[in-house]
């Protein structure tokens, strides 16, 4: 028995996770745990595809709704991918199989701004005919004597799902630290449509919850007892582009200093996943900026070591998203990171309100941005989704500073990163004040549609696209047919991705 279960109740419902999944029905909603691969469910998952396989040997059909916080993991996203168990995935997804089922038209997918995924959850829009999910798949790293319930690497969605599905199966996760106890702040954010109140977070140190989670015990359906790593995938160093990309914000920050906009340790920084935004990070512990500050989703390597220096007094997230490197050092100085990092449900990180009070710097990456400022983060043309919107529109419309940083090109150079229209749009130019390249920073602020597009073009497109850009944009202006506040061709607007699909380049032939 794992000294983990503590609950002497909670001590017979300890299962495998091959009879925890036999409980499931076809048909089910589970509501499941996870955010860029840190703290999902690891056992029950890669059972519920086995039963997929074999319910369907025996003619049977077998698909379940996935609702999680954010990515998994292979053992969820993969494995119920290849099996097509999953009918309906929501609310990201990073996954490369799981991606090729969304694009095939195999597996229905709905991309939604991580903050809303609770709330909308517990409106009752994603459950059965009585509003209820069938069951929350929730891994855990430990079940005090008391019943109260220690969270595992991520917090995500995982409270909606406590409130608003009928049974539980809790995951047991023996491979999270222990003294990971007492970095959560668990405070849930629920109420019906005008019943809610304010979110007391005023700083991004602010506690307002408790360490635990406190469920309804009865609901309790199984326990399930695993020791598997969270997906922890390797950070690239951050190449010269990226470094690039980095210099220009850092350069924007001095001046938002020295022009008394911003305080000399900045304001809350928010940044996204992937290896620009570590290098940023990088190029902040490099950097001189002191009392640093984070209110964001996930921690990444890049805030370790921000920690690490002493740069960075606290970091707010819901979830960890480190290398293999980076969790051999959190479980070292855990004890100290306890004090700097605390993780909140998804709807708290996230959400608006706090966003806007603090006045976060947001920090995200994008596909393409169009020459007034509508970003796409989520969609490549040709293609289909690549990942999802994730916390970037939470975050972008509400921060007091949003950024959207790519390099100026892709595939060799063979896609512009700026284009005449965006072909997808997450994130529309209301939400966007600065879009940044290695060629640049076009600050977007105070600044018409029209002196916009010269300040992408100028400064964020790649050289050898200028011209094709005003070559677009000065033929609109002369278009009688497009206004002149945001003029557009329309039977070219799009020509750049047809282009690109019809010959492999986005730039014509010579
Ligand atoms: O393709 O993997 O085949 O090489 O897209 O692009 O440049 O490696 O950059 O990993 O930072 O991802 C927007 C997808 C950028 C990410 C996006 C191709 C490119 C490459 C990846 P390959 P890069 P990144 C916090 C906030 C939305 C969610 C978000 C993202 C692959 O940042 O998912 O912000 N953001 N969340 O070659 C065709 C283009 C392309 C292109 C890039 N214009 N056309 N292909 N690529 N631009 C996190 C959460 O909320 C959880």
């Amino acid at each position: 028995m794992s000294n983990r279960i503590l609950h002497k109740g909670l001590k017979s419902k300890v299962m495998s996770a091959e009879e925890a999944a036999a409980m499931i029905p076809n048909g089910a909603i589970l509501g499941m745990s996870g955010f860029t691969g840190a703290g999902y469910p690891k056992a029950v998952p890669i059972a519920l595809a086995k039963r997929a396989i074999e319910e369907r040997m025996k003619g049977k059909p077998f698909k379940v709704t996935a609702l999680t916080g954010a990515s998994t993991g292979p053992e969820l996203d993969q494995a119920m991918g290849l099996t097509e168990a999953i009918s309906f995935r929501f609310p990201y997804n990073g996954d490369a199989v799981m991606r090729e089922k969304f694009n095939a038209g195999v597996i229905e997918y709905q991309d939604m701004h991580l903050s809303h995924a609770g709330s909308l959850v517990r409106y009752g829009y994603y459950g059965r005919k009585d509003n209820k999910l069938d069951f929350a798949v929730i891994e855990v790293t430990k079940i005090k004597e008391d019943g109260t319930i220690v969270p595992s690497s991520s917090v995500g969605a995982n409270t909606a799902y406590f409130d608003v599905a009928e049974k539980y199966i809790l995951e047991v996760n023996e491979w999270q630290d222990e003294r990971l106890e007492g970095m959560h702040d668990i405070y849930t954010v629920s109420g019906k449509h005008g019943e809610r109140g304010p979110i007391p977070v005023m700083k991004a140190d602010d506690r307002v919850g408790t360490p635990t989670y406190t469920i309804d015990l009865s609901k309790v359906a199984a326990v399930v007892v695993t020791n598997n790593p969270d997906r922890n995938a390797p950070f690239k160093a951050p190449e010269d582009v990226h470094k690039k990309i980095a210099q220009h914000i850092l350069d924007f920050f001095d001046g938002e200093v020295k022009a008394g906009r911003m305080p000399k340790n900045l304001l809350p920084l928010q940044s996204g996943v992937g290896n620009i935004a570590n290098a940023v990070l990088v190029g902040l512990n490099e950097g001189h900026f002191e009392g640093m500050t984070s209110y964001t989703e996930v921690i990444q390597d890049g805030m370790l070591d921000l920690l690490d220096s002493g740069k960075l007094k606290v970091a707010s997230a819901t979830a960890f998203s480190v290398s293999p490197d980076g969790q051999v050092r959190f479980n070292k100085n855990i004890d100290r990171y306890r004090k700097q990092i605390i993780l909140r449900p998804q709807d708290v990180s996230n959400h608006p309100e706090v966003i806007r009070r603090i006045a976060c710097i947001a920090m995200n990456g994008f596909v393409e941005a169009d020459i007034y400022g509508h970003v796409n983060s989520t969609h490549i043309a040709g293609k289909g989704i690549e990942n999802g919107i994730g916390g970037s529109g939470d975050f972008a419309r509400n921060s007091a500073y949003t950024i959207f940083m790519s390099p100026a090109t892709a595939k060799d150079g063979k896609i512009s990163a700026i284009v005449p229209f965006a072909s997808h749009i997450d994130h529309t130019e209301h939400d966007t004040m600065g879009i940044v390249t290695e060629f640049g920073f076009a600050d977007l602020r105070g600044k018409s549609p029209k002196q916009r597009a010269k300040e992408i073009i100028e400064k964020a497109a790649a050289p050898e696209f200028r011209p094709i850009l005003w070559d677009y944009f000065k033929r609109s202006m002369a278009n009688p047919s497009a206004g002149r506040h945001t003029p557009h061709m329309f039977e070219e607007a799009f020509s750049f991705h047809t282009r690109f699909l019809k010959t492999g380049d986005m730039k014509p032939k010579k």
